[in-house]
């Protein structure tokens, strides 16, 4: 009597069995890799949206005359964020004059492709128009023109956007405010009243406090965390945290990530992470990209873990259009592609992550 079945059914079952574990996403390596060489490998959108998120890059206005570098663009993500183009320099010119031609730019390539928009920022102190930062203004004077930024802006992208960082960067490292225009004359109030004109302008928008070094449990996400709680409690239209999370490996590895996202979602908040790259010091070493990796792996792995960390995104995604080099001196390599647009090991952790 026969008690195992014909080798050609047992290779049938083995084929159809590694089908479903790889379309599970259970089985990864050499069969996987065969299996998805017959379609196409799934894109890092599809990978985070079977996990009910988003995985995003920025871009910027003169990168999108690089074909090579619209097509990844266009292909590997779902959300996209204008590194520069809705910032106040960009949008308001001279007072009260708008332009939005760099901004919509990318809201319509965004459209295109199929992507969202996480729109970034309204209230930032730094990036702002000479006509605002080379005078100064009293309470009664600053208001309005912030309200009228805001909703002017705002009413704009209303129904374009997924999301707005509403402020962006108000805390100091030791989690005082920082002393920027808008806090110095309107008072900490003026952060509750910009998400309220956002949010008359475009109900429907999802509004964000955004920050860097606040991906751990520290002082300045304790201020976040403070600040956010209140504000739920006078219901002010507060819908979620963007941790920028800015890493640079020398820094070490914010480890306390997973429990601080934990603890916004108990205030029922959205968390993003909204400006992922991990820098390092030049020259980019074999141990060093493989320790990137595990990072981007990770961080990856504590957005899945906290049901309302809701999508990431990275700071655009290849080296070439990296913001690093030109801030940090001798820094760089920062982002899961490299300048060549090659996928380097942090974009492979990031599947392993997402599968
Ligand atoms: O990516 C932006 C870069 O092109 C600008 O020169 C820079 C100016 O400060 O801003 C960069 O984006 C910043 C973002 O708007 C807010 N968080 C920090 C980002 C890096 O500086």
């Amino acid at each position: 009597m026969r008690t195992t079945a014909p080798a050609r059914t047992r290779l049938r079952l083995a084929g159809a069995l590694a089908t479903v574990l790889v379309a599970a996403g259970v089985v990864t390596g050499p069969a996987a890799q065969a299996g998805e060489q017959h379609g196409k490998q799934r894109t890092l959108a599809e990978l985070a949206q079977r996990h009910g998120r988003y995985f995003g890059s920025a871009t910027d206005n003169p990168e999108l005359t690089d074909t090579p570098y619209t097509k990844i663009l266009g292909d590997e993500f779902d959300m996209i964020t204008p590194g520069n183009g809705m910032k106040w320099y960009a949008t308001e010119p001279q007072q009260g004059v708008f332009d939005f031609s760099k901004g919509d730019e990318i809201v319509k390539l965004a459209r295109k492709n199929h992507q969202r928009v996480r729109a970034h920022t309204l209230v930032w102190h730094s990036q702002l128009p000479d006509w605002l930062t080379s005078r100064t203004w009293t309470a009664d004077e600053l208001r309005p023109v912030l309200k009228k930024h805001i909703q002017t802006e705002v009413r704009h992208y209303r129904g374009k956007v997924y999301a707005w960082d509403v402020v962006n960067e108000a805390f100091n490292e030791d989690g005082t405010y920082r002393e920027t225009v808008f806090y110095k004359t309107l008072g900490p109030g003026y952060i509750a009243d910009a998400l309220r004109w956002a949010h008359q302008a475009d109900p429907h928008a999802k509004l964000y406090l955004n920050d860097y070094n606040i991906e751990a449990v520290g002082p300045k996400s304790d201020a976040y965390y403070a600040l956010a709680k209140e504000l739920k409690a006078q219901g002010v239209p507060l819908h979620g945290i963007g941790l920028q999370a800015h890493l640079a490996l020398q820094y070490g590895y914010p480890t306390t990530l997973e429990d601080n996202l934990r603890r916004f979602a108990r205030l029922r908040l959205d968390t993003a992470l909204t400006e992922v790259d991990v820098r390092m010091l030049l020259p980019a070493t074999e141990e060093k990209l493989a320790q990137q990796a595990d990072w981007y792996r990770d961080m990856t792995k504590a957005c899945l873990a906290v049901r309302r960390c809701v999508g990431i995104t990275v700071w655009d995604y290849t080296d070439k259009y990296s913001w690093i080099p030109d801030f940090f001196e001798g820094q760089g390599a920062a982002l899961p592609w490299d300048e060549q647009l090659r996928p380097k090991p942090a974009y492979h952790a990031i599947r392993e992550a997402l599968g």
